[in-house]
């Protein structure tokens, strides 16, 4: 899981043991040899000839992130093209010693036999990711580093997190200690009407210093997942603008981190003075974050401030621009061009192309609104990823049943996600080349601690993980969903992952 390009069983079985060796000089036989070791009790010692045997091998392995496993009664020879590969070898090996070999501490000595035969795989999209907000609600360090194996485990190599918001900042940036101080942390509220009236959230807060984000950043590496940082600009702001009311519309209007859910009217202004803080604030990102993408954001900026606010008005006059709702294209774009000129690539979600003015090409898009504008934008020569909230967004529940927690959104089931395509078929080659792979959102305004993110991504992640790594002609709803009940979902259950079960939603 997700499903390889090819299998080939053939019999027998080789069985670790006590004896049985580890050797190679990739970080993949290291990761074995700890996680394995530590679910079996086994010292999996290190050696010269292991029977267990990874190597990189570009020249026999041609795909980026590919791997070729072959299994005999004598050991495992792992052939990956690059590190990546290598890890992916080691996870489908721990996937095939069974649900035991994914715990933390032995429960049984064994046997842990692994069946014989070929495995060849190699992914279908350089970009699978995931992205996880963690500014409507905070979650402790170890979730995420617990999040981060996760994602390894079914091969997803992209950790998007979302770190700022209206409701929550959650990044300590030097100099600015107001945004964590103050923006870090929100009062309960009894939230009004709409569909979820009556939903009571707690005082609530938290963020990460650049320590733990260097935890993180690192143990991802270890995994092969590259964190890509975002901070969100200029709409969905006002934990920044409560921390530093001169970056607001209206700098006498003391604002609140935002304790309602939805989109704030409240907005950066367009003073050349808040460009150069949050230049400040993508620096610092920077030095914390090696990723060669960060995400800007761009998503959801009403204008209705810079419409009313006569300050904004001018501004915008005098940058020429025809209205002041093309203040969110001017803003980004001097985001964006500082990113570049430092040597990174912005990502932005799509109203980044209606904004008034279009992004650079370098700049590569998250299309969340509209699949078919999602593939225009790669037809229009921008690197795009896939992530369309009628596919792929895992805040949105799981069936109509009442126990279902908070209903957001529309109904996704297992069975959508996982019939997701994100490159029709007939798609022109354009869309072939510029879409660089899909990623799933697990937004949190209604996931308010790991267990219920866990619960909400699992298993839907799964079916994701298996349209972002698998080829269609080797995708069949019918035989995953098999797969996930006779094998799959003992492994989540050994790692303590609070899946959804398949059967339905439990009461809450
Ligand atoms: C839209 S997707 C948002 C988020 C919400 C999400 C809820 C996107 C870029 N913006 O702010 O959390 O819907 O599903």
């Amino acid at each position: 899981m997700p499903r390889p390009v090819r299998v080939l069983p053939a019999p027998g079985t080789f069985t670790l043991d006590r004896n049985t060796t580890v050797s190679g000089d990739t970080a993949a036989g290291e990761w074995l040899r700890r996680h394995v070791g530590a679910a079996t009790g086994l010292p999996l010692a290190e050696a010269e000839h292991g029977d267990v045997r990874f190597r990189i091998a570009p020249e026999k392995i041609a795909v980026p992130e590919g791997y070729r496993i072959e299994i005999t009664e004598r050991g495992v020879r792992a052939e990956a093209h690059d590190e990546s590969g290598a890890h992916y070898a080691a996870q489908t090996l721990r996937q095939l010693l069974g649900a035991d070999a994914w715990r933390d501490s032995p429960v049984r000595r064994g046997p842990w036999p692994l069946p014989c035969g070929e495995i060849e795989d190699h992914p279908r999209f350089s970009w699978r990711g995931c992205h996880l907000d963690l500014a409507r609600h905070f979650m402790p360090k170890r979730e995420v580093l617990r999040f981060v194996e996760l994602l390894a485990a079914h091969k997803l190599n992209v950790l998007h997190l979302h770190l700022t918001d209206d409701q929550g900042w959650r990044v300590e940036v030097p100099g600015l200690p107001r945004l964590t101080e103050i923006g870090a942390w929100r009062k309960g509220s009894q939230l009004g009407a709409g569909p979820h009236a009556g939903y009571v959230d707690r005082p609530h807060g938290g963020y990460y210093t650049e320590s733990d984000l260097t935890e993180i950043v690192a143990h991802a590496a270890e995994h092969r997942i590259t964190v890509v940082p975002e901070i969100d600009v200029p709409g969905h702001c006002q934990a920044a603008i409560a921390s530093y009311p001169e970056l607001g519309n209206d700098p006498r209007r003391k604002l609140e981190v935002w304790t309602g859910w939805g989109v704030s009217e409240h907005v950066l202004n367009a003073e050349e003075s808040t460009v150069e803080f949050f230049r400040r604030v993508f620096d610092h990102v920077m030095s914390v974050f090696p990723s060669p993408v960060i995400c800007v954001g761009g998503d959801e900026v009403p204008p209705h401030e810079w419409e009313r606010d006569p300050r904004s008005v001018r501004r915008s006059e005098a940058l020429g621009l025809s209205e002041p709702a093309r203040l969110h294209g001017w803003f980004l774009r001097r985001i964006i061009d500082h990113l570049h000129t430092n040597g990174r690539r912005a990502l932005s979600w799509d109203e980044a192309l209606d904004s008034g003015e279009r992004p650079p090409t370098g700049c590569i898009v998250a299309s969340w609104r509209d699949e078919a504008a999602g593939l225009r934008a790669a037809d229009a020569g921008y690197d795009t990823v896939m992530c369309p909230e009628q596919r792929v967004y895992l805040d949105h529940r799981q069936s109509d049943d009442p126990d279902e927690p908070v209903p957001v959104g529309f109904v996704r089931t297992l069975e959508d996600v996982y019939a997701y395509e994100p490159v029709p078929a007939e798609s022109p080659s354009s869309v072939f080349q510029h879409v660089l792979g899909t990623q799933a959102q697990v937004w949190t305004e209604h996931l308010d601690s790991p267990s219920r993110v866990d619960y909400a991504a699992f298993p839907r992640l799964c079916a994701f993980a298996e349209v972002a790594w698998s080829r269609s002609a080797v995708r069949d709803f019918s035989r995953f969903r098999a797969r996930l009940e006779s094998e799959h979902l003992d492994r989540l259950t050994a790692f303590g992952v609070e899946f959804r079960p398949l059967e339905g939603p439990m009461p809450w």
